[in-house]
């Protein structure tokens, strides 16, 4: 079977208030910005995106657990889930997609507790501290791999 070109974006809690807040940390576009961002770069390569943002973790795992029929990879911004959440880091490797993770802040220049990521393993592009631009990034190089992928 041919691979879906579709990704799936996931944005985690608290990310909804993108562009309300603390603008010096996360910068001042919203969250409805960075999905547009990802449908506009996605489409560049032939891609479409399905969005979720959820301040519950099911929500989030369902979403993930969905996607094993209609995705061939996620972006995913896991918000403060990466820093606690073995079950989300579980759904990923469950589901066995290329991962990009993206933070949209220098998680590794911030609290020692934003230094660890569950995810971080299970993830093959990581793209950390590049403001909501990061997201187009992560969503280049996803394509690239899920490109090498299906010509491997
Ligand atoms: O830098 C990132 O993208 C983070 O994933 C954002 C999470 C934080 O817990 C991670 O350590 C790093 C927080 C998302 C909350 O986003 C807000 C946005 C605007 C105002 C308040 C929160």
């Amino acid at each position: 079977m041919t691979a879906p070109r579709r990704l799936l974006l996931v944005n985690g809690p608290n990310l909804n208030l993108l562009g309300t807040r603390e603008p010096a940390i996360y910068g001042s576009q919203t969250l409805a910005d960075v999905e547009a961002l990802v449908r506009e770069t996605a489409a560049a390569h032939g891609f479409e995106v399905e969005a979720v943002q959820s301040n519950h973790e099911g929500v989030l795992i369902d979403a993930i657990h969905a996607a094993r029929e209609t995705c061939s990879g996620i972006v995913i911004n896991p918000g403060g889930l990466t820093h606690t959440s073995i079950v989300l880091r579980d759904a990923l490797s469950g589901v066995a997609l290329p991962v990009a993770e993206v933070h949209i802040s220098n998680v590794l220049e911030r609290e020692a507790f934003r230094h660890h990521s569950y995810v971080a393993d299970v993830a093959l592009v990581h793209v950390i501290g590049e403001g909501v631009a990061g997201y187009a990034t992560a969503t280049d190089r996803l394509i690239q791999v899920i490109a090498g992928q299906s010509e491997g």
